[in-house]
């Protein structure tokens, strides 16, 4: 594949660092009571819905889950929108009826987001039906964890959407836990998604670094094609280090309160981190290194300024 467009990156390392920190905020204010429902951030996992949005086309459907902050925000959707919704304000994208885990909002072709584990990929695949039968050139985007896809109908939808040849590409974001339980605790071993998905239900399978932006638009791109040509079901398998707690706004991985990690996992996050992997990109493309840091404080700072602008106009809804 051809090397990937400067404006690209530039507008993937803007979003990467707009949902960053977003999140950063949201933490803080959570952390002063101010949202009452659940909260799990992406932290760390930007760079997977960021490179999934940017490679797939604007009229595709998305989908997404308990996680999903960064995914609206990817995915074109309105910051003051989510702003409004986490905290539960009419004006949020869902009329501040849901919080968090429930974004929605048609007008950027996200779908929603659907906490129930195992249950996003069937109905996302009922949208996928609806294009098929539309003859539309589009395909639907459903985001699910690695525990999520543990679920019976998980299986149960790729095996059906591949029965009928549906648009349908699954972005597994595995970042080796759910909740608290690493892969050890869930699954036996030598469990292998490729074997399953790729030769068990013969659907397209890709594996890629979820903290690279550039693997993950490049792939989502592949990927794309081979489930429109060949009319099967995709699979994008995505290794993702998420900073926070399951749930809450604990984002220190060094502070950890019941230390679930493995000894180093702390210092793989961090080298890791979606934002030093796209800057190095940037900086091997002949971006200028200062300039670099000076655009991301005028990009982070932008932010923080638009966040608490809509912030300090919130009202809670009544119910
Ligand atoms: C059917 C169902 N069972 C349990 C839960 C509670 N729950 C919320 S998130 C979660 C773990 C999800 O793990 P994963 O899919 O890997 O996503 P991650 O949180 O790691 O992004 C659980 C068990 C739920 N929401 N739905
Ligand atoms: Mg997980």
């Amino acid at each position: 594949m051809r090397k990937i467009k400067i404006n690209i990156l530039l507008k993937a390392f803007k979003k990467i660092l707009e949902i960053r920190e977003t999140e950063l905020n949201i933490a803080t204010e959570f952390k002063k009571n101010k949202i009452f429902s659940f909260l799990h951030l992406c932290i760390g996992q930007e760079a997977s819905a960021v490179g999934v949005s940017l490679g797939s086309n604007e009229n595709d459907i998305f989908f997404g889950n308990h996680r999903s902050h960064g995914h609206y925000l990817a995915k074109g959707g309105d910051l003051k929108k989510l702003i409004f919704e986490v905290f539960g304000d009419i004006r949020g994208s869902c009329n501040g009826y849901g919080g968090s885990m429930h974004m929605i909002d048609h007008s950027v072709n996200f779908f929603g987001s659907i906490p129930i584990l195992g249950s996003s990929a069937p109905i996302a695949s009922g949208i996928s039906m609806a294009q098929k039968l539309n003859k539309s050139k589009n395909i639907t985007i459903v985001f699910v964890g690695d525990g999520s896809a543990e679920e019976g109908s998980f299986y149960e939808t790729i095996n059906m959407a591949g029965l009928y040849k549906l648009p349908l590409m699954v972005v597994i974001e595995d970042n080796r836990y759910a909740v608290e339980a690493d892969i050890k605790k869930r699954k036996v071993k030598n469990y292998n998604f490729r074997n399953i998905f790729q030769n068990g239900l013969q659907a397209h399978y890709l594996r890629a670094n979820g903290n690279n932006f550039v693997e993950v638009y490049k792939s989502t791109i592949l990927l794309r094609k081979k489930i429109l040509k060949n009319k099967k079901v995709g699979i994008l398998h995505l290794d993702c280090l998420r900073h926070a707690k399951h749930s809450g706004a604990n984002i220190n991985v060094v502070d950890q309160k019941s230390h679930y990690r493995y000894k180093n996992e702390y210092k793989e996050i961090i080298d890791n981190d979606p934002i030093k992997i796209i800057k190095k990109e940037m900086i091997r493309r002949k971006f200028n290194k200062i300039k670099l840091e000076i655009l991301e404080k005028k990009i982070r700072d932008k932010n923080n300024m638009l966040f608490y602008k809509t912030f300090n106009t919130i009202k809670i809804r009544s119910l």
